[in-house]
Parts: C-alpha cells; structure tokens; sequence
C-alpha cells in the first residue's frame, strides 16, 4: 500500500515551477532559469525525489544548489514551501497563469488580475469577449482582440515533448492512479505507450467500478493547471508544465479493445480495421463485433484482439503501419530487444570532460543498473567548448581507468575510450598512436553541419575507414525539435557500416534518439550492426538507456544486432 502523504517528483516540480513564474513576473533575473532547471531536472528524475533527500543526494540534481535544496526539503517535510506563499500574497492571484499567453506580459496580468479579478483563461477569455478589457489603461481594442486570439492558440496549440520528459511524469500518474483502491487496471496509451521519440500528449487508460472517484483524483493531482473536459468516460487536465493527460476509464469488458484502439497508431488502428472490416466485423475501441450475428469476437484483452483477427500480438513499439500486421500474420515479427538486454553503455562522460560526474561515481552508477561494462568517451582537444581532452590527459586518464580496474575485482570493466570529433576532411582530432591504444573510439561530427550531402557523406566515410574508428556516434546530428539532421547519403553509410563492421550508434539522450527509429531499421536492413548508448553526461543520464533501446525496438532490432547486448569478451572481439 502507497503512502498517500508521500510528496511526489511531480509535486515539488510543481511548486519550483511555481516559484520560477512569480519571481519572473516579480522581475528577479536568473533566479527564475535556476528553479525551472530544477524543477525539470526532478519531474524527469528516474528515482523519487524523497528517497534521493533521504540519501542525502539532492545537490547531485542538476541546478539544485543549496538553496533550492533546503526549500526541497521544506516540501517533502511539510508538504508545502513558505517561500512560495509569501510570494502568492504579493502578487494577485493566476497572474502566472495569465502570463504564460502570448503578449501578456507581467505588467499586463498584474492589472487584468487586480483590476478585473481576472484569475484564469477562462475568465481572461471571457472578459476579452465582453469587451471589458479595453477600457483598461494601456490596454485598448487592438490588444483585447489580440489577447483574445491567444487564448484561442493557447487552447488548440499542441507542443510536442521529448519522450524521455513526458515517461517520468506519465509513470508517476500511472503510478498514483493504480494505487488507488477505485482502479483496477491501468495502463499508458497513445504515443507514450508506442515510445514515439517526441509526444503530443499523454494517454491514460483506467478501468474503475467507481469512476466519479477515479476522475476527482485525476482532475485534482498536484500539478494538474486546468480541466479542459471533464466527464464519468474521458477527463482532460493540463499541468503546469503544460504537458495535456487524457483518462479515459471503460468497462473491464472493453479494456483490451479501448487499450488497443488508443494506443494507436491511428495508421496501425485504420490497418486493423479493414482487417476486421473483410471478416464482415467491426473493430472500435469497444471491441470486435461479428456483424453477422452481433456476437461480441474479443474485447477484454489486448491480446484476444490481435488473436482474433489471425495476428500474433504486436509490440506497441511496430504499431506504425510499416508493416508489423502483415509481419504479425505470416509470424515474422522481429524478436524485439529486451529493455533489459544492455550489459554495458559504450558512451559516457566524467568530470574529464563535460560530464558532471568522476569516473568512479559513473561506475558505480553503471554497476547499480547491473551493467558489465561502461566506455568512458570524454571528447577530445578540438571540442574546445566541451573541455577536450588532450592526448597527454587522455593518456592520464587511460592509466586512471586501469588503476580502477586493477584495484576492483567485481567483474566490473571500465573500458577506455573518446568520443572524438570528425574533422571537417574527416581525419581524427587523436593521433593514431592514441587511438590504437583505446578500447572504444567513438567518432562523431559536431561542427561543419552546412556542408554539401557530398562533402558529409565523404567525410563520415573517411573516417569509418580509419581502422582506429570503432563507432560513429549520432549519426545525423539531428536534435529533436530544434535541429534538423545534416545533409548526409545515409544508404552509403549504412552499407559502409556493414561493410567496415562499424556500428552505428543509437544516442538516446532525450534529444538526440540518432540514430531515429526510421533510420536504425534501414541501417539494420543495410546490414549494420549498432551501438545503443546512453551519451550520460552525470550519472542519472545512465537511465536514458531506456529511450535509445525503445528507439531501437521500433527500427525493429533485435538483441543480436547491437554490440552492446554482448558479454566483454564478445564485444571486445566485435569492436576488433
Ligand atoms: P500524440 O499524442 O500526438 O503524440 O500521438 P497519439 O498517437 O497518442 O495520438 P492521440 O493522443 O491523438 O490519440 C491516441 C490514440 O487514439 C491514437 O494513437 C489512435 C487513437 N485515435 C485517435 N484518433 C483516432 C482516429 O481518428 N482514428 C483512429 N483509428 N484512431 C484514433
Ligand atoms: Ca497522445
Ligand atoms: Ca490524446
Ligand atoms: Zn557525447
């Protein structure tokens, strides 16, 4: 049974956020990207907040200094921070809310709150649409009919997230609704459920004997900013952080067919359908019906859908339409990589470099996940913003890692290696002498990303002939959502990579996910083989693991394709 009083990573995420908007519009600078950093780096933290205060650990959270520290553990004690109150009785009331539109400034939402009681969109909404906000001073028509059409975008604008920021917090809500005595069963939906790389919004399926009780809960979880439907079938909440989570709670009858309908893909789901539609039955997210005879086929589980309709039950991961139904009919679906089949992470930071975290504390975070083997692959000198590594200091930390190694007999392996910089000829910012001494030589491109496809894919193919060069780290250089990959023939690196035996690597840093789903099942079809690698730059990014092997599942690869499904010897071989 749950402690119910327990303070959770959403909640205190909640309050910082909350403190960040209103020292914001009280004008402070800085401060404000201080607890927003925070408050990000807690509502994506694997481990609840409350067990890393207990352990002492809270400074190990990035942008958690002393200060917000102390106030964090205010809130796990009290449940609540002073701070924050006093900094509500200064300022009138939803004004942070108000703020968050386009072209409301501080100024504007302090008189909209004090001068018309204005407290939240809706009431912002309506006194725009009544004509009472022009009258204001500073105001006028022309920002009336602007504020309003804000909130029209505020209300249909959806941004999309990365995954690895929506999974934590869509885990902690799974988590709080299935501890409640009202529920029976749970599960994520949607995009979350297939671990699509970036999310609209989170799908929560619940089945309930009391589902009044079930949507209080929701409607009211710390965190949650505004109820945009809310209903016995679907509730819709926004949080703070302005991430959108539907409910919908059905009949234990429906589950499996309300689970497999909103799981999706819409394009898997139209697929299933005219499957069911030429056996003359119908699919919805109620179930499979023989329409000859209105008999209910399958409905209660997911799985009895699937088996209905001659398919063999497919990983949400395929659910794309490209091709998983027919693979699921002639029982050729890929045997998927487990979350679980990791045994070491081939590209990690410390302190060396850009990372936050020594050597040792990566590895003992690296054994905690039960890893075999990690590869220390700080950058090199030509990174001059990521603090590179001269080759003397590489040198330097070469002997460290065998020092550690030596002194450790737990079957635990540091692997020494760099993540070096493809140049923009494509030679290798290490000498050779350097390299050939590495276990691990990761290489990837961090500058130069307007050159020609030619000159890029001439460069990347140099160096994966540089016989040193055991991986070449994201691929593309695209980052989500805000960078687009560079101009690269992708099918002459992937048959190169086959060719050459140079994996790929799968960054799974939330941003990154490089190479993409898409792109890792053509290399895969090339022949390629990959590396799945974590790119941690402190040890908590150790767990990203997860988001590169979801990516991997849907380009559709199994354990055998990645070198580092392999024990060390066998990975040592396959590096050469
Ligand atoms: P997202 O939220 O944009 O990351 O992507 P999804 O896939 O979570 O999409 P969402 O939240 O609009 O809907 C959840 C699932 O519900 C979707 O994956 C499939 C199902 N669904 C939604 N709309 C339709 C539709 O018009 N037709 C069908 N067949 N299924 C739908
Ligand atoms: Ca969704
Ligand atoms: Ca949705
Ligand atoms: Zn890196």
């Amino acid at each position: 049974m749950e402690n119910h009083s327990r303070v959770t990573n959403i909640e205190v995420a909640a309050i910082l956020y909350e403190v960040a908007d209103l020292l914001e519009i009280k004008g402070v600078r800085f401060k404000p990207q201080a607890y927003r950093r925070a408050a990000l780096a807690i509502e994506t933290l694997p481990e609840n907040i409350a067990d890393v205060a207990r352990e002492g650990d809270l400074d190990g959270i990035p942008g958690v200094g002393k200060g917000i520290a102390e106030k964090i553990r205010e809130i796990l004690e009290t449940g609540s921070l002073g701070y924050l109150s006093s900094l509500r009785e200064e300022l009138p009331g939803g004004v942070q809310y108000l703020t968050r539109l386009e072209g409301i400034g501080p100024k504007k939402a302090i008189a909209l709150s004090r001068e018309l009681g204005i407290r939240t969109v809706d009431d912002l909404e309506a006194a725009a649409t009544a004509g009472r906000i022009r009258d204001l001073p500073g105001f006028g028509e022309k920002t009336e009919a602007n504020i309003l059409a804000s909130v029209r975008v505020s209300r249909t604008a959806k941004e999309r997230r990365l995954l690895g920021q929506i999974l934590p917090v869509a885990r902690e809500i799974e988590r709080r609704l299935s501890s409640l005595a009202s529920v029976r069963q749970v599960s994520l939906a949607g995009s979350i459920r297939r671990k699509k790389e970036t999310i609209g919004d989170v799908d929560i399926l619940a089945t309930s004997p009391r589902p009044e009780e079930v949507m209080e809960v929701f409607a009211t979880l710390p965190g949650v900013e505004r109820v945009l439907v809310r209903g016995m079938t679907k509730t819709s909440v926004v949080l703070s952080t302005g991430i959108q989570v539907d409910l919908r709670v059905v009949e234990d009858e429906h589950f499996g067919a309300a689970l497999q309908y909103f799981t999706g893909s819409k394009e898997h789901n139209i697929a299933m359908r005219k499957l069911a539609i030429a056996r003359n039955w119908r699919l919805n997210e109620y179930g499979l019906v023989d329409l000859a005879t209105g008999r209910a086929v399958a409905g209660e589980d997911e799985a009895g859908i699937y088996r209905a309709l001659g398919l063999s039950w497919i990983e949400p991961e395929l659910r794309e339409d490209r091709g998983e139904i027919e693979a699921a009919r002639t029982g050729t679906l890929p045997d998927l990589v487990g979350y679980d089949a990791i045994r070491g992470d081939l590209h990690v930071h410390t302190t060396w470099s850009e990372g936050a975290h020594s050597i040792e504390e990566m590895a003992e975070a690296a054994k905690a996940l039960g890893y075999e083997y990690i590869a220390i692959c700080d950058h090199a000198e030509s990174l001059r913003i990521a603090h590179g590594l001269s080759p003397e200091r590489l040198a330097g930390q070469m002997r460290e890692i065998e020092r550690i190694n030596r002194e450790s007999d737990d079957g635990f392996t540091l692997l020494t290696g760099t993540e070096c910089n493809i140049g923009m000829d494509g030679t290798i910012d290490l000498p050779d002498s350097i390299l050939a001494d590495l276990d691990v030589v990761v290489a990837s491109v961090h500058s130069g990303f307007k050159q020609s496809e030619e000159e890029m894919t001439e460069r990347v193919l140099k160096a994966m002939h540089n016989d040193h060069v055991k991986i070449i780290g994201h691929p593309t250089g695209r980052i989500l959502l805000s960078r687009k990959p560079y101009r690269i023939d992708l099918a002459a690196v992937f048959d190169a990579a086959a060719a050459l035996g140079v994996p790929m690597e799968i960054n799974a840093f939330p941003g990154r996910l490089d190479l993409s789903d898409v792109n890792a099942r053509s290399a895969r079809g090339a022949g390629a083989r990959f590396s799945v690698a974590s790119d941690a730059h402190r040890r908590e990014n150790l767990r990203y693991m997860e988001l590169g092997v979801a990516t991997a599942r849907r380009g559709w690869l199994s354990t055998d394709d990645i070198a580092n499904t392999r024990p060390l010897p066998e990975l040592r071989r396959l590096l050469g």
